[in-house]
């Protein structure tokens, strides 16, 4: 019997990798999506819609993290052996704007599916995963930051994750539950949703580049970041269920960059200068800022053996190439149509 995982979020960025990557394992994967009124499947699209890739082991089901009931008669049907717990609000900016709105998905969701965990009776079955974050460090306590630094959340995201981290240590304390938080820092790729900066910076370069953009506006140059690649950091998430103990890892680059490093080198990358591009524009900052973020990983290389292969430079390559291509298709079809078109 081929082992069965529930993936919450498996249409966001980190989803759709840890999909791939389970399937690739020979998992039965199942994933909860969201109603939309138009598609929102594309990072999946291509596992889903050919029934002869990994042998059509994905399976999708409607449902949302707002709704209580239906998580817990998803996990009574499908009694998953592992639950990656990846969905969420996931824009800091954002949740300054909604903040009780992310409180409740990114927050209070934790406790429906940990609750849900043991309505189904699956307490001292299931694996469970909580897509915990870098962002909970905030106005950071130590440099570089380790399991052991304190939380100072800056944002309303912030705080909502540090009541899933602990809850998730609770329900590992209280229950016996195998439940694991994964701190991962900053982790990018092709894939990233295009209102994250790295994205929005590769994107707009490629389109500067084929003459389909004028300029680009941005907040805070100055905040420093730990990138990482998120293919690669998706194997943290399973590696850390398949230990014999549940626990909390950092999982980061051991580097950091300021946003304006990342301008800079996709800028560098695609021969075009940088400041004849970029403006600032105020409505991206934030209230309270998170001015420098850098992990280190060693109890990840110590006790499980991970580290990453793909650090900074590396990371802005892949994401400026890929845009690149996007940008060509775009610019081809505009010059055969007429037609502005986003690919
Ligand atoms: P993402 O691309 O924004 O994906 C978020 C996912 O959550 C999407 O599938 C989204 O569905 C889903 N979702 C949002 N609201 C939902 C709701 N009410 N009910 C059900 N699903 C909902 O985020 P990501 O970058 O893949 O990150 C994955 C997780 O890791 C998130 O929890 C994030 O907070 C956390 N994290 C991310 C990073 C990072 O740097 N990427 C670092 C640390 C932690 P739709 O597609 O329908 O919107
Ligand atoms: O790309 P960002 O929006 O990522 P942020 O806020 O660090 O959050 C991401 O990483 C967290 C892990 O630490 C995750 F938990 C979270 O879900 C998300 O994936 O912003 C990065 C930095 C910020 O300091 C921001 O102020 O870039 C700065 N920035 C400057 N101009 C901008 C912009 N950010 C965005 N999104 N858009 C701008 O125009």
């Amino acid at each position: 019997m081929p082992k069965k995982a529930l993936i919450t979020g498996i249409t966001g960025q980190d989803g759709s990798y840890l999909a791939e990557l389970l399937l690739e394992k020979g998992y039965e994967v199942h994933g909860i999506i969201r109603r939309a009124s138009t598609f929102n499947t594309d990072r999946i699209d291509h596992l889903y819609r050919d029934p002869h890739v990994n042998g059509s082991k994905l399976h999708l089901h409607y449902g949302d993290l707002a709704d209580g009931s239906r998580i817990t008669k998803l996990l009574y049907e499908l009694k998953p052996d592992e639950i990656y717990n990846l969905g969420a609000q996931s824009h800091v900016r954002v949740s300054f704007d909604s903040p009780e709105y992310t409180g409740d998905v990114t927050g209070l969701s934790t406790v429906r599916l940990l609750e849900a965990i043991r309505e189904a009776g699956l307490t001292q079955d299931v694996r469970y995963y909580q897509a915990s974050s870098s962002e909970m460090f905030g106005k950071v306590q130590h440099v570089p930051q380790t399991e052991e630094t304190p939380f100072w959340p800056r944002s309303p995201y912030g705080c909502a994750k540090v009541f899933a981290f602990w809850l998730t240590v609770n329900y590992r304390e209280a229950y016996n539950l195998h439940a694991s938080n994964g701190i991962l820092f900053n982790h990018e790729s092709p894939r990233r949703g295009e209102t994250f900066v790295t994205r929005k910076i590769t994107r707009a370069a490629t389109r500067i580049k084929m003459g389909l953009q004028d300029k680009l506006y941005l907040g805070n140059l100055d905040a420093q970041r730990d990138w990482g690649y998120a293919k690669e950091y998706v194997e943290v998430m399973w590696l850390m269920l398949q230990q014999d103990k549940p626990d909390d890892y950092v999982c980061a680059t051991n580097e950091t960059h300021s946003v304006r490093d990342f301008v800079i080198e996709t800028f560098n990358l695609l021969d075009l200068d940088w400041e004849k591009y970029v403006d600032y524009d105020k409505r991206y900052e934030r209230p309270s800022e998170v001015d420098l973020l850098i992990g280190d990983p060693a109890k990840l290389k110590k006790q499980i053996g991970w580290e990453p292969k793909v650090k900074f430079k590396e990371l802005v390559k892949i994401m400026t190439e890929a845009d690149l291509e996007l940008a060509k298709q775009e610019h081809a079809y505009k010059e055969a149509t007429g037609v502005n078109k986003s690919f």
